[in-house]
């Protein structure tokens, strides 16, 4: 029974102590502790000893048994290490290797030419106001003087979400709201994504940009009206710059007017830029229709005003002479790579 005791502890100790997973640990340990373990079972047959052997072969299983139990406590701890050194050496970071870039991007060119516009306009005293692009027809429509039956209606095909609801075909329903919601003088520009069906093409978009002015107060002319968009262009392409207003319609400004622009490329001579016109149409506008000022309650004997709407993209195109919308909306980066830092 010594011998056998001797060679378990002989065993056990070569066995643990070459052990390299906790799971082979565990299965040792059942080996020699287990219900039908090898050490068990030699503890299960002391009862057969004598007197004067039981105490010596006790004491020497009892030692066995501890130093046993103390080596595989030793491993347990030894594999817990090396499972934590592999790990960190896993997480370990090579600060000295190269980083990912981190490609900075531009300024869209609506973006920049938006920005160009609000710094002209707040420095003549307007607010920037923004508002939904989905809107109520009350507000995009019928208080602008076009009810249902109107004709104008017809020339602005419109996204509609439900009989009431759609996607604002220009930014004049904020106009709406802000004259519903304060009182005069009132001087703000509202620029934000306008919706028209229409089949896109180098000058067309379903989606576009405007930018509308309204300016209310007593006393307002078709000379402020002038002198402030006159003031616009002089800054948006210099200070040679003329405006020529022709007459127009729409419903929800009398009288109404077309502005165009002295080309910017020929001054005027005529050239391709203008078609040899000398001119470009720019933008629409009007002095505010009695109608719309009494329908957000403004009475129409004490205040006037005067507004306008002009394309974003139409005046990006000219700024930077491209010739086509679409370049605008396809991300083309070799496109947008040439307004960094402009
Ligand atoms: C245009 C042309 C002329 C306009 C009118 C209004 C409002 F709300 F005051 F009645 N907002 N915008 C207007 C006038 C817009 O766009 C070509």
């Amino acid at each position: 029974m010594k011998n056998a005791l001797e060679s378990i502890r002989a065993e056990a100790g070569r066995l643990i102590g070459a052990v390299q997973d906790a799971q082979a640990l565990d299965a040792l340990r059942v080996r020699f502790f287990g219900k039908k373990g090898e050490l068990t079972a030699i503890l299960k047959q002391m009862g057969g000893l004598s007197a004067e052997e039981r105490p010596v072969i006790g004491a020497l299983a009892n030692e066995v048994r501890e130093e046993i139990d103390a080596t595989v406590r030793g491993a347990a701890k030894r594999l817990a290490n090396a499972e934590r050194a592999a790990r960190l050496a896993g997480e370990t970071i090579d600060v000295t290797l190269p980083g990912t870039r981190q490609d900075l991007g531009g300024r869209h060119p609506l973006d920049i030419v938006l920005g160009e516009l609000k710094d002209i306009f707040l420095g003549m005293g307007f607010d920037v106001v923004q508002g939904p692009e989905i809107e109520y027809d009350k507000y995009n429509f019928e208080m602008l003087n076009m009810p249902k039956s109107h004709p104008s209606r017809d020339t602005q095909d419109t996204f509609y979400i439900t009989e009431n609801i759609l996607l604002r075909t220009q930014t004049s329903p904020m106009q709406i709201r802000t004259m519903l919601a304060e009182k005069p003088p009132i001087r703000i520009i509202c620029p934000g994504r306008v919706y028209r069906s229409d089949a896109a093409d180098a000058t067309h978009s379903p989606v576009f940009n405007q930018i509308e002015g309204l300016a209310v107060d007593k006393g307002i002319t078709f000379t402020d009206l002038k002198g402030t968009l006159d003031l616009f262009f002089k800054q948006l392409y210099g200070p040679e710059t003329r405006t020529r207003f022709r007459p127009h319609h729409f419903a929800y400004t009398e009288p109404s007017a077309e502005v165009d622009m002295s080309c910017f490329k020929c001054g005027g001579k005529g050239c391709p830029m203008c078609k040899g016109e000398g001119w470009i149409e720019m933008l629409g506008c009007g002095m505010v229709h009695p109608k719309v000022l009494e329908n957000c309650g403004i009475d129409s004997t004490v205040y006037s005003g005067f507004a306008f709407g002009v394309g974003l993209e139409r005046i990006t195109l000219m700024r930077y002479g491209i010739d086509d919308m679409r370049l605008l909306f396809e991300n083309d980066l070799r496109f947008l790579k040439q307004f960094k830092g402009a």
